[in-house]
């Protein structure tokens, strides 16, 4: 039972025209008539009036807002002071309700109570999170689609066929003559592969909605002296790279996030790939960009287009990785027309000029294989991810004969994957994952 009032400054900190604080839990009407005075009748309108503190001092001038249980955020009463926007007067208010028996409030309380109060699920809380944290307008709006249950009706419906499938299996064992009915394995077994396609489609768009919050990882790997840092500073329009004509220049992998056509990316440069190194730092730089590698989503393998009949070893083909690999080629402009190549297929740029490098980014937004339909994007959170595997993983080595030979073995499957579903959602979550999740809000939300 939670019966402590809690008390916060909901905007953020600094000063501005206006500052809020909120307050929620049952004694938010008696902790107002001290600091506000006027009549808090009407829930959703504004009163103007002097805020004033717990020894009756005026403190301000402004606008209350009254929030009547449960037709508020957290489902308790809740009460919001728009004041002006100064730290001082906000602390002061602050202090004011702690007098009056009220506690601060800790990061993401506000939306940890809307969570208990069933007013949000667990997907919608860490949406909330998503959408004051995201970087691009896509993000942005995938975030207010995973709050408006885009993301979160996709499971429900999910557990739904899980359920469904479980309860036919369930009602064949104990009238078995069901499972002696010629039609109905085929039956059942064709709603199982239905509802491992859908899994597996609800997983890829998860899998954008993680990227989209995080930001996807773009490596830009290759050759030493192949303008790597060049083409960096090129696509984040800032130097923050150093570009020079010696080999070997890069050593720390240089991280830059920013965004290419809204869309958040993490661009890592890299150290050249070569063999004949002496510098034990420069192998060391060589060693942190295979690492870079196996984490990145995209690579983009650089050459440089003059050099490129010089012998030397192509490590683009022993690329160890999951990623899809652009082959690009640089210092375009070195070339005159009359010796341009044309053999190789692949992207040609030049990261001095900027010539090509629009269509590289078109190339890099491509690879991304984000989807246009802005209703099938959502933000998501690794979490997600995980226990959507956990409930394919349940059920994806079900066999069409299985649902007649152990149908209780294929029914205790479907029970751990509708689990797994559950979970995201939060109907079963322990204490550590919710404390996980909102000790990373700020305070105030
Ligand atoms: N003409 C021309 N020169 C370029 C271009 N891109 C890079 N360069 C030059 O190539 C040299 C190497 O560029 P960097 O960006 O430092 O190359 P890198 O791949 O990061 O090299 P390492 O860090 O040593 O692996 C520099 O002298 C750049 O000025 C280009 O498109 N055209
Ligand atoms: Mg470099």
């Amino acid at each position: 039972m939670l019966t402590d009032t809690i008390v916060a400054v909901a905007t953020p900190n600094g000063r501005g025209g206006i500052g809020i604080v909120r307050l929620s839990g049952p004694k938010a009407m008696k902790v107002a008539s001290k600091v506000v005075r006027v009549k808090l009748l009407r829930s959703r309108t504004t009163s103007y009036t002097d805020f004033f503190d717990a020894e009756g001092n005026k403190i301000d001038t402004g606008l209350v807002v009254f929030f009547e249980a449960p037709n508020s955020y957290t489902g308790e009463h809740v009460i919001e002071m728009h004041m002006h926007g100064n730290p001082i007067i906000l602390g002061e208010m602050v202090r004011a309700c702690c007098e009056l028996d009220v506690r601060p409030a800790r990061p993401g309380e506000f939306t940890e109570r809307a969570f208990r109060a069933g007013k949000i699920n667990l997907l919608q809380a860490e949406a909330v999170a998503d959408l004051i944290a995201a970087q691009s307008v896509k993000a942005v709006r995938s975030a207010q689609n995973t709050l408006e249950g885009h993301f979160g009706n996709a499971v429900e419906t999910l557990i739904l066929q899980t359920q469904e499938i479980r309860y036919q299996l369930e009602a064949a064992i104990d009238f078995s003559d069901d499972v002696g009915n010629p039609d109905f394995i085929p039956h059942i077994f064709g709603q199982h592969k239905k509802l491992l396609e859908g899994l597996n489609s609800l997983l890829v768009s998860a899998t954008q909605g993680v990227k989209l919050s995080e930001g996807f990882k773009l490596v830009i790997a290759g050759p030493p002296n192949a303008g790597k840092s060049m083409l960096l500073n090129r696509l984040v329009q800032s130097e923050r790279a150093i570009v020079s004509p010696e080999a070997g220049t890069t050593r720390d992998a240089i991280n830059v996030e920013c965004r290419l056509r809204d869309i958040p990316v993490q661009i890592i440069d890299t150290a050249g790939l070569r063999e004949d190194t002496e510098s034990s730092i420069e192998k060391e730089g060589i060693k942190r960009t295979y690492a870079a590698i196996e984490k990145a989503d995209l690579i983009i393998y650089l050459k440089d287009i003059t050099s490129m009949d010089r012998v030397g070893r192509d490590y683009e083909t022993d690329l160890v990785t999951h990623a899809k690999i652009l082959t690009v080629y640089n210092k375009l402009d070195k070339l005159s027309e009359t010796n341009k190549v044309q053999a190789e297929s692949g992207i040609y740029i030049s990261a001095l000029s900027g010539m090509g490098v629009a269509c590289l980014e078109d190339a890099i937004v491509e690879a991304f294989d984000i989807s246009n339909h802005e209703n099938a994007e959502f933000s998501a959170r690794e979490r997600h991810l995980i226990a959507l595997k956990k409930a394919i993983n349940a059920i994806d080595a079900i066999e069409e004969v299985s649902f007649g030979s152990g149908p209780e073995l294929v029914a205790e499957d479907y029970r751990e994957a509708t689990g797994a579903l559950q979970e995201i959602g939060g109907e079963y979550s322990t204490e550590d994952l919710l404390g996980d999740i909102f000790s990373k809000f700020c305070i105030g939300k």
